[in-house]
């Protein structure tokens, strides 16, 4: 690994040589004496290009959270928080350009713990509004951060992806099986509204057809903390999402 920022970025010990160096610098030194396979960039660029357009089809799909997630970015905050799973995952495939936002995340050790009081943590900048992005398990692992949130008067939307349990593990294999949702969804039936009026925030279910960039706009100036629940189908998201990469949109 070679890595100009030295900030330890092997947390499992798997690389065996780390490289404390300028990345471009240690590169034209390599190339003197390893054969380089031009092509190979020029293959990656044209790949990742051919995705990026398959991954522009979402513009049509209104109940997708990818669509979602290009939305956000259109808005008028200046940072992001993205949740671990696949919160992170759908800004990484759908993001458009121009990008003028900051975006936090925790790769690396890719924890759902923590999420809501770190995101909390990036809405104490001095200017600008900060959106978390988030699932509801990894929401529901830190749902006291929102007691944090009211006595200390720091601002935050929340975007809740609520498809009942964890919708990554409908990507593997097991899902399906007798017990998949048991072991791996842990679907829990929460009803979001009480429990965050409850902690003395804002709540605002998304009905369909609404305007989603307004609502955001208007709880984006509220300086408290707003979540805006979104029901997605765990299964219909997969489904979407495996057709977006293979370019059957
Ligand atoms: C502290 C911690 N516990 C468990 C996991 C394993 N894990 C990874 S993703 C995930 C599900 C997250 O569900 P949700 O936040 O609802 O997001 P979605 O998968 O629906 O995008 C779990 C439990 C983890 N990453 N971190």
């Amino acid at each position: 690994m070679i890595d100009s920022l030295s900030c330890h970025r092997n947390p499992l010990k798997t690389t065996i040589l780390e490289v404390i160096a300028n990345e471009k610098s240690v590169i034209e030194i390599l190339s003197k004496y390893v054969e380089v396979d031009r092509t190979f960039v020029e293959r990656w660029r044209k790949f990742e290009q051919i995705q990026k357009e398959r991954f522009s089809r979402v513009e049509t799909l209104r109940e997708y959270e990818g669509w979602f997630v290009r939305e956000i970015l259109r808005s008028s905050a200046e940072a992001i928080f993205v949740s671990s799973s696949m919160s992170v995952r759908y800004l990484d495939y759908f993001y458009s350009e121009p990008f003028n936002k900051m975006v936090f995340c925790n790769r690396g050790v890719n924890g759902i713990d923590g999420t809501f009081s770190t995101a909390l943590g990036v809405s104490t900048r001095k200017k600008g509004n900060t959106i978390l992005i988030t699932g509801d398990l990894a929401f529901i692992h830190d749902m006291n951060g929102m007691v944090l949130a009211k006595t200390h008067e720091l601002p935050l939307v929340v975007v809740l992806f609520n498809n009942d349990g964890g919708g990554i593990f409908n990507y593997l294999p097991q899902s399906g099986t007798e017990t998949f949702n048991y072991l791996f969804t842990t679907s829990h039936g929460l009803e979001f509204e009480s429990i965050i009026r409850g902690y003395g925030h804002h709540y605002k279910a998304l009905s369909q057809g609404e305007n989603f960039l307004e609502v955001l706009n208007i709880a984006l100036e509220r300086k408290s903390v707003t979540v805006i629940e979104i029901k997605t189908d765990r299964e219909k998201s997969v489904e979407t999402t495996k057709k977006l990469i293979r370019g059957e949109m």
